[in-house]
């Protein structure tokens, strides 16, 4: 047994070891795009460098068992997206709908829910943390967003994957909700594309017929009703360039670490 002195003494090491993890390996990739600068000179950057560093690269978000599942997952946001050819495709159990993934990728993709189906699975039980003050516990099933954009080979400078989503936000015709995560988070064993919940399809309350899953981040992170993922170099060019709906328009962090 270890005296809580001593663990305390190892954690401290594990930590600056880490700090220096990312230190160094940023070094090779801040001279050519500058991004080390520009994430030390924001705010936003330095608590997302602060987080990186002390939590493990793949850290795992906890998992729970069957017992612990909550009796009902509520929905939050949009329930039903206001859009016509959203209806058209969930009147039809979305046998038309297709994902696409392309931007800085090699082979643009369009899949099917079959397609996605046939592909290695996970499933996985998470808590999802909403940040207006509720929680909940849910079984997904889904395939490893990991695996999908490995088939689209993306190219070698891509960072960020955008999720497009067909919620228009403000009334029919509108700007629909987005989303985006780095590299590290989209090939993360726990970052899925969930096709169902709880063991049945994923109901249109929660994001039918596909959602994005990325457990480490809180809960506007996890983009309902997708259409379309991008594969893109930088943020700039997304609507307002901070990369999420929420980010744009209400100042909430890109980074929504739990
Ligand atoms: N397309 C889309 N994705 C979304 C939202 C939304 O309104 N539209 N709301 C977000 C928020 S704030 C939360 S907490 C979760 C809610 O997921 P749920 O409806 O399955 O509970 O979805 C996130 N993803
Ligand atoms: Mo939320």
């Amino acid at each position: 047994m270890k005296t809580a002195k001593a663990q305390r003494r190892l954690f401290l090491r594990g930590a600056l070891g880490a700090l220096g993890t990312v230190v160094i390996s940023g070094c090779d990739r801040l001279s050519e795009a500058g991004w080390f600068q520009h994430v030390l000179s924001t705010g936003e950057g330095l608590s997302r460098v602060a987080h990186r560093a002390l939590v493990p690269p793949h850290a795992m978000a906890q998992e729970f068992g069957e017992a612990d599942l909550s009796p009902h997952f509520r929905s939050n946001g949009t329930s039903n997206p206001e859009d016509a050819q959203y209806q058209t495709l969930a009147a039809n159990g979305f046998k038309d709908w297709k994902l696409t993934v392309d931007g800085l990728v090699e082979h643009p993709l369009q899949l099917s829910l079959a397609d996605l189906r046939a592909m290695p699975k996970r499933t996985q039980i998470t808590r999802h943390d909403c940040v207006e003050g509720w929680s909940a516990i849910g079984k997904w099933t889904g395939v490893p967003l990991g695996r999908v954009l490995e088939m689209a080979r993306p190219r070698p400078n891509v960072r960020y994957a955008v999720f497009h989503c067909a919620d228009p936000m403000d009334g029919p015709g509108s700007a629909a909700y987005y989303e985006s995560i780095d590299m590290e988070d989209a090939f993360h064993p726990q970052t899925i594309l969930a096709y169902a919940l709880n063991d049945q399809a994923l109901p249109v309350a929660n994001g039918a017929p596909l959602r994005l899953r990325v457990e480490r981040q809180l809960g506007y992170k996890h983009a309902k009703y997708l259409n379309r993922i991008e594969l893109v170099v930088s943020l700039d060019g997304i609507r307002g360039g901070k990369g999420g709906y929420w980010e744009d328009g209400y100042g909430y962090q890109w980074y929504a670490g739990i």
